[in-house]
């Protein structure tokens, strides 16, 4: 459990983070998610009058609208399984609702609305026209045939698709949502509309209205954050050692720019373990066994004879220069951070939402370690499908490269916005404070020119 101490909230305000704990008892990933934003607004205290006119804040806190449905679906021996459906439409002032999809057992309000907190300050960092929100199920795709998550997805989607639109709320994937379950969820949205609405949905495939650069963006566009960190503090990942965490979507690309960049990764994982590879991750085999086999970490291993599994303690205790925790929320804790700093890492990015804990927190930068927050530095896969709505409202698909630039410099403004934010404010190098301020003050200047509302 995070230690989320209400005395670390500026005094003025503590009465809405109360409310809000009163209002949603036991959702710790969602108090937690709040904590860390309204520690950050403490510059602002008594510089926006607007704001607390208006409640923004009291706002902010609570999702425009919050949907909850029954999931009912066969498996492929005929046993029928009811999971739940999740979609937290939580803020709009900046454009459509705009956040993926979580299909994953540990799915819960908490998780969902913590995720769709993050989303609304990820977004506004883009510069993109997006609001924030998230979604998803506590079903668990593990092992489970092709025509079983056919089915789990249209049975997801003819409930969920009366929410949405391209003008509404556009989901997208996370964990367990991948190509092949937006190609699902957009082929049941379409039956039952019956519109070609491709800016419904992003992550697509390239053939019906995806974007280049769309699988890829996420990884990438955390190592080109990380590069901007590193170049800030003037050096970069030529021959530097890192360790990645997960082995999904973002972990993948992550490793792959990585070494594009010179950098050797020596370590990733999966819920069932971790991987130690003295001659770098193969990034193609990974991809066979992860992407194509859907297999496990242990897999890999077993095909590679400069790597050994660990099936037991933390990627963490892997040294390394640079560690990116590309899995999931609160995977990297207090011990852990320690245990980087012992073995002098420098850098720490989040390609996960939420993966390193306060304490943890608290000890990489009490260090000095180099420290992004996720709401920053993994931006570029929200971005990227930002971007996919674009072009599908301009029924146009550019080229890899275009879409690869346009990634790159909204890395390097988010970057920028951040330090300069920090510093502005009294916190010059604080990427978290940065984030949160430059984030937030777009939302709520959007929020009072609509009003009360
Ligand atoms: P994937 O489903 O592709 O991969 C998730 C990876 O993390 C897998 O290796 C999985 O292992 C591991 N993992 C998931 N849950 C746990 C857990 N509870 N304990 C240990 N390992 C776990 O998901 P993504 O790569 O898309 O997402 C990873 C993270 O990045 C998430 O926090 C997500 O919210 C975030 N993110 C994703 C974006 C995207 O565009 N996809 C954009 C921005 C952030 P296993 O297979 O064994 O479960
Ligand atoms: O956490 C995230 O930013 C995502 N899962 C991507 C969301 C999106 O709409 O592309």
């Amino acid at each position: 459990m995070a230690n989320l101490d209400i005395e670390l909230i500026t005094p003025s305000l503590r009465p809405q983070y109360q409310a809000m704990l009163d209002r949603n008892p036991g959702q710790t990933e969602f108090h937690q998610a709040v904590h860390e934003v309204l520690i950050s607004l403490e510059p602002l205290v008594g510089k926006k009058p607007e704001y607390t006119d208006l409640a923004i804040l009291d706002r902010v806190i609570e999702p425009e609208r919050q949907i909850m449905f029954r999931v009912p679906w066969a498996d492929d021996a005929g046993n029928v399984h009811v999971n739940r459906g999740f979609r937290i439409e939580f803020n709009s002032a900046l454009g459509p609702y705009k956040g993926g999809l979580r299909f994953h057992p540990s799915v819960n309000l908490s998780i969902i609305k913590f995720l769709g907190f993050e989303q609304i300050f990820k977004n506004a960092l883009t510069g993109l026209p997006i609001g924030g929100g998230k979604g998803g199920s506590d079903f668990d795709p593990k092992g489970r045939s092709d025509a079983e998550i056919m089915r789990f997805c249209q049975s997801f989607m003819t409930e969920l698709q009366r929410h949405i639109g391209p003008d509404t709320d556009v989901p997208a994937g996370d964990i367990g949502v991948g190509g092949r379950e937006i190609g699902y969820l957009f082929g049941q949205y379409k039956r039952i509309r019956n519109r070609f609405d491709a800016g419904v949905l992003t992550g697509k495939g390239l053939t019906w209205g995806g974007s280049q650069v769309r699988t890829e963006a996420t990884g990438y566009g955390l190592v080109f954050f990380a590069q901007e960190m590193l170049a800030a503090a003037g050096t970069s990942f030529e021959g530097r050692t890192c360790v990645v965490s997960g082995s999904g979507n973002v972990a993948i690309y992550a490793i792959e720019k990585l070494q594009q960049l010179g950098a050797k990764v020596l370590a990733c994982s999966d819920s069932s373990g971790y991987v130690v590879d003295e001659n770098g991750i193969d990034v193609a085999l990974l991809k066979d066994v992860k992407e194509v086999r859907r297999g496990r970490i242990a897999d890999y291993a077993a095909e590679r004879s400069s790597a050994r599994v660990v099936t037991d303690g933390s990627i963490w205790d892997v040294p390394c220069d640079v560690a990116l925790p590309c899995a999931t929320q609160n995977e990297l804790h207090q011990d852990d951070a320690r245990t980087l700093v012992k073995n002098g890492v420098i850098l720490v990015a989040e390609g996960a939402n939420m993966p390193t804990t306060p304490e943890a927190i608290d000890v990489l930068q009490g260090a000095g370690v180099l420290y992004a927050p996720g709401k920053a530095s993994n931006a570029g896969g929200v971005a990227t499908s930002a971007l996919e709505m674009q072009q599908n409202s301009g029924r146009t698909s550019w080229t890899f490269d275009v879409a690869e630039k346009r990634l790159h410099e909204i890395m390097v403004d988010i970057h920028r916005q951040c330090l300069d934010t920090a510093a502005e404010y009294g916190k010059p190098g604080d990427y978290v404070a940065g984030a949160n301020l430059a984030g937030f003050i777009k939302v709520a200047d959007a929020m009072v020119a609509h009003g009360l509302i």
